[in-house]
């Protein structure tokens, strides 16, 4: 499945483009995020009624990147192909470029990862912390830390998310 740009998340990207250049010079951020390129590209893997994989993958999609989806029955293969270990598990997983996804990334840390290129397996954020994009659950965010995996299976904390109450 490839996002064209008659989905109504692209026309909105497109028609914000000119606030969203000015937002993003402002704010110092690569102007990458306004356009897909290869290495944005980011495949998916959910059982079919997963609600929050879908919510994770359109939060990607808002923040620019291209997202192809797989489902499958059981994710828990794709993660031991893919040499992750089970106990990172979340609810999907994903490749960008070289590096696997699991769980409620961020996709900030997703642009960070792009920038930096650690030598790494990837990023995973166990579990479904509450709060975590595609687990907005009011005005609750659990603490959650991104880890970054190497490829021995040992992880460093990439970043930490504080617990916030939004009320
Ligand atoms: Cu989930």
């Amino acid at each position: 499945m490839v996002t064209i740009n008659t989905d109504p998340v692209s026309r909105r990207s497109a028609s914000g483009l000119i606030f969203g250049l000015a937002g993003a010079v402002a704010f110092g951020q690569p102007l990458g995020v306004l356009a897909a390129s290869p290495k944005d590209r980011v495949t998916v893997w959910k059982t079919p009624n997963c609600g929050c994989c879908n919510e994770w993958v359109s939060h990607l999609r808002s923040n620019g990147f291209e997202v192809v989806t797989n489902d499958v029955k059981d994710t828990a293969p794709v993660r031991q192909k893919l040499g992750l270990a089970e106990k990172f598990g979340s609810c999907h997983t994903g490749l960008l470029g070289t590096y696997v996804l699991e769980g409620h990334v961020p996709a900030k840390e997703m642009r960070r990862l792009l920038r930096d290129k650690p030598n790494a397996l990837g990023l995973a954020v166990p579990g479904m912390p509450a709060g975590s994009p595609g687990m907005e659950m009011g005005n609750i965010q659990d603490a959650f830390d991104v880890l970054l995996v190497l490829r021995d299976g040992s992880t460093r904390i990439y970043q930490s998310y504080p617990q916030k109450s939004l009320s």
